[in-house]
């Protein structure tokens, strides 16, 4: 469970020049990083403009492939995704400015106590010791239309007009993301074998996150990390990785190393996905190294239910083999569990499920 110490100042811009880097951010031995970066996972490239083009073979062929992927581990590839590499571009650049700005200016946007949106780092995080290396800026999505254009609006507001540029390009790429993730979820219906729309449905409205990561260089990359070991608590994960390698995947009880492809988006099942496959689909253990010398950004779109929605499996996914894993629960819950009560990390979702039931 968290300590709640005072945190720690982390100002990327000094920090990564030192060789003495603070305890608050070294790891114990079994967590360290592989001494040699670990050998690559082979994960499935999903031809999404195959399966949307509704062609009988194409369709069983990545249905089949995101099957297999996700009974055994929960990571896929999808490519051919139709999102405009120009977005893509422009997003990594508009990362890259943000976190190379002044700390002060950053400060702006600064995460408040009980919030999940906003500007982060380790002197904002909660804990204090096993800090990861990084910088980050989330941004609240929210999918109704009524709402539609929360991400620009919050970056004029909190960041001022200079930054109106940037947040047009993140509300497009979060648009862009919503719509790819509908489509993930067509494909996941189909491969679990629900109905095509079903998961498309019930994340209609999503009230979504996304998280602009930024991996400033550390001088004793094999004591700290980037971001420790954990499966989301979201629904499904869309990352964008920038060239620089650093996003680890824990398999078959080994660390994999997941080669970025600036042409692929890295697609991985959350907890709450478990919870709605009734516990078919994994959600998988992943972390991020970093190195001495390159910062490395990502992208990640982490779409989540409408906040109050109940998540429960459909009734397809419930039978005398595999009876009801998880308890009801909504978004809303799980959040606030992750964001007051445990830190997330690969058994957030058994201890959830502990704790709703002792609070109920
Ligand atoms: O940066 C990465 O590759 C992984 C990021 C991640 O796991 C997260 O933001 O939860």
């Amino acid at each position: 469970m968290p300590s709640q110490q005072k945190p720690f100042f982390f100002d990327a811009s000094i920090l990564k020049h030192q060789s003495h880097i603070p305890p608050h951010f070294i790891w114990s031995d079994h967590e360290k990083p592989c001494d040699k970066p670990p050998p690559t996972l082979d994960v499935p490239p999903i031809d999404l403009a195959g399966f949307l083009s509704a062609d009988p073979e194409s369709v069983s062929n990545a249905s089949r492939l995101v099957d297999q992927a996700c009974r055994k581990h929960g990571f896929f590839l999808v490519v051919n995704h139709g999102i405009d590499m120009k977005l893509i571009e422009e997003a990594h650049k508009g990362t890259d400015s943000f976190f190379r700005i002044p700390l002060e200016e950053k400060e702006r946007a600064m995460r408040k106590p009980g919030e999940h949106y906003g500007y982060a780092s380790s002197f904002t995080n909660r804990f204090s010791s096993k800090l990861p290396w990084k910088e980050t800026l989330s941004l609240s999505y929210n999918a109704d239309n009524r709402s539609s254009d929360n991400v620009r609006t919050y970056f004029s507001d909190t960041m001022g007009e200079n930054y109106a540029a940037f947040g047009n390009v993140c509300q497009e790429y979060c648009e862009a993301m919503n719509k790819l993730s509908l489509d993930v979820m067509e494909l996941l219906g189909i491969s679990l074998g629900v109905k095509q729309d079903y998961f498309r449905d019930f994340f209609k409205e999503n009230q979504s996150i996304m998280r602009l990561n930024y991996y400033p260089p550390c001088q004793k990359p094999e004591l700290a990390l980037g971001t420790g070991p954990h499966c989301d608590p979201t629904s499904l994960t869309i990352l964008h990785q920038d060239h620089v390698v650093g996003l680890q995947v824990y398999v078959d009880d080994k660390w994999r190393s997941i080669t970025p492809n600036p042409h692929a988006f890295v697609v991985n099942i959350g907890d709450t996905f478990t919870a709605l496959s009734n516990g078919i689909y994994k959600g998988c253990l992943h972390r991020a190294v970093v190195n001495k010398t390159t910062p490395r950004k990502s992208l990640a779109f982490f779409l989540c239910p409408k906040t109050d929605k109940i998540v429960t499996p459909p009734k397809e996914l419930v039978c005398e083999e595999n009876p009801r894993m998880y308890p009801d629960f909504t978004w809303s819950d799980l959040l606030e569990f992750t964001q007051k009560h445990y830190r997330s990390d690969m058994k957030t979702l058994e201890a959830f499920v502990h704790w709703l039931r002792q609070n109920n």
